[in-house]
């Protein structure tokens, strides 16, 4: 029997060098004399979408419905705690590679053509190859944001997507017709609202249409709700008239106990009445005024309303899963590439380290093979996901991966240990090599500076990138909204310094030869006196830094990003 090798050239050393995965693969290759009994998957990628916006977790506004997304709950595991990735393309690159953003290489962001980006196939394969390689009939609907090319041909057996990457502008149309490309033919502009018409050809995709029937399936259904600048569905205009935000602890600074530059996050207006505003929200690409107002409870009211179209799908998906009788045969996953902070810690947006702005919903169901009505409290990441998909679908991991399988707490999400912690790595617009030197002037986006987390149980490290800032340290039980950073507390700082040498630890095996292996950059001293020293220090609050024209800043770094690291480090 006769296959072809389905691994890029830096792939093929592991692969060959593992006894498991060749047999793995050779297992694969007598698939198609039986039948086959591996799981579809259905991974439904939502955007923007925050755990606060689904009505079964914990966090989320009492008047907040998702019935159809807490139906499929229901039916399987749900985790409190999963960190897919910390914004909208770095998420992306992560979940169609098993990489964290630091190891995604030849990605590149346009920003002179935003949002224009580029990849090369051969420095960053995408992994739905493999599954096609091994059997899987693989699809891909709705958003693309890794580059001009789609993976039609080497990841995607049948596509039909809205490749933001190629179309810019066409690129804020998230909520207004499309340019779609199917299955690599002619673009064309598809009217209507695109968070339905992707569920109508993702169900007739479940039902058969364009694929091959006698191959397990796989698909990759990309939504762009709840993106801003968040338009409802005009008949969802009038759901959630009671909808009420109270005004979040920290929505205006100072905020004790975080670094510096969470001080000058000021995104919000306080209102005569006393209430958080926002005026305007602003996309790269546009933006919105609010639809029923300013205050901060419209404004999630109609982020919720963006929702409701999405749960409305998950209802339609379910149902062709079962009308088709292929319930029990498929693997839904739902989750967002992250969530998405209105108001917590002063922000509209994503890309902080904070659970408010990042952690999106992540539910497993698989009835038959996954208990349902469960809850599993272990924190997981992207790219834990990725290696869990491969291993469901019985497909070694085609290159090396930054994640650990979780198949075990699909199994058992209730088990009281899981040996690994969850990494999220924010790198701000750079990837792969090009974020081996830390950013020397261009050290913030959305006035947010380079992070790594690191969470394990129901603690949350978190460490930016840049010189002598105070560590972060929440217990996310006690302090769901990670108000009270315990770096402060001295009884803390032994536990901080093994989650700190534990996420040193995951760098050092996710990117052995990268130049972070020799340590983040100093952090602020763990002494027994930390309160003072700090407040002391002006870390927390010292001036604003010296205005540095931003195109002679981006010039300046681009630079700096190709000399060597063993002349900065
Ligand atoms: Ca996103």
């Amino acid at each position: 029997m006769c296959r072809r090798i389905p691994l890029s050239l830096p792939a093929l050393p592991r692969a060959l060098c593992s006894t498991a995965a060749v047999l793995a693969f050779l297992f694969g290759a007598s698939r198609t004399q039986a039948a086959d009994e591996r799981p579809n998957i259905l991974f439904i990628f939502a955007d923007d979408v925050s755990y606060r916006n689904i009505g079964c977790y914990e966090g989320s506004y009492d008047w907040v419905r998702t019935p159809h997304i807490d139906r499929l709950a229901e039916a399987g595991v749900r985790f409190t705690r999963g960190y897919v990735g910390a914004w909208c393309m770095p998420s992306r690159a992560t979940m169609m590679t098993g990489h964290h953003q630091y190891g995604n290489n030849s990605l590149r962001l346009r920003p002179a053509s935003y949002p224009a980006a580029t990849y090369r196939r051969k420095k960053m394969p995408l992994w739905p190859s493999a599954l096609r390689e091994n059997g899987y009939f693989t699809g891909m609907i709705g958003k693309w944001h890794l580059g001009r090319d789609d993976g039609w041909g080497h990841a995607w057996d049948y596509q039909k997507v809205w490749n933001r990457s190629k179309y810019t502008k066409n690129a804020s149309a998230y909520y207004e017709d499309q340019i779609i490309v199917t299955n690599g033919g002619k673009p064309e502009l598809v009217e209507g609202y695109p968070t339905d018409f992707y569920t109508d050809w993702a169900t007739d995709f479940i039902k058969g249409e364009g694929r091959d029937e006698d191959k397990p399936w796989f698909l990759w259904l990309c939504y762009g709700a709840a993106h801003g600048p968040f338009k409802p569905a005009e008949r969802h205009l009038d759901l959630f008239p009671e909808a009420h935000v109270p005004a979040p602890a920290d929505v205006f600074p100072p905020r004790p106990g975080k670094p510096f530059y969470m001080q000058k996050i000021n995104t919000w207006t306080e209102g005569s009445d006393g209430r958080p505003k926002l005026f305007h929200f602003r996309t790269p690409k546009g933006g919105t005024d609010g639809i029923h107002g300013p205050d901060i409870s419209d404004w999630n009211r109609q982020i919720q309303q963006t929702i409701a179209s999405l749960d409305e799908g998950v209802d339609r998906l379910i149902e062709a899963l079962d009308e088709s009788g292929q319930r029990r045969k498929t693997l839904i996953v739902f989750t967002a590439d992250q969530g998405f902070a209105m108001g917590q810690h002063g922000f509209a947006t994503k890309m902080a380290p904070y659970d408010a702005n990042i952690r999106p919903p992540l539910i497993f169901s698989h009835p038959g093979s996954i208990p349902s009505g469960t809850i599993c409290k272990h924190p997981v990441s992207g790219p834990d996901i990725v290696s869990t998909l491969l291993a469901q679908a019985e497909t070694p991991e085609p290159w090396f991966m930054h994640g650990h399988d979780f198949s075990e707490l699909l199994k058992n999400p209730g088990r009281k240990e899981w040996e690994h912690g969850a990494v999220l790595a924010m790198t701000g617009v750079m990837w792969g090599k090009d974020t081996d030197n830390y950013p020397v002037l261009i050290k913030h986006t959305q006035g947010i500076p380079w992070w790594f987390s690191y969470s394990k149980g129901k603690y949350k490290y978190i460490r930016i990138a840049e010189p002598n800032e105070i560590e972060e340290f929440y217990d996310l039980e006690a302090d769901p909204e990670e108000l009270n950073n315990l770096a402060l507390d001295p009884s803390y700082h032994d536990l901080i310094r093994e989650y700190r040498t534990a996420l040193v630890e995951e760098l050092r095996r996710t990117k052995p030869d990268h130049p972070k292996r020799n340590g983040l950059p100093p952090v602020f001293p763990l002494t027994d006196n930390i309160a003072e020293e700090i407040e002391d220090s002006g870390s927390m609050y010292r001036k604003k830094e010296g205005f540095r024209p931003f195109a002679a800043r981006r010039v300046l770094d681009f630079i700096i990003h190709r000399i060597p690291p063993k002349i900065l480090y």
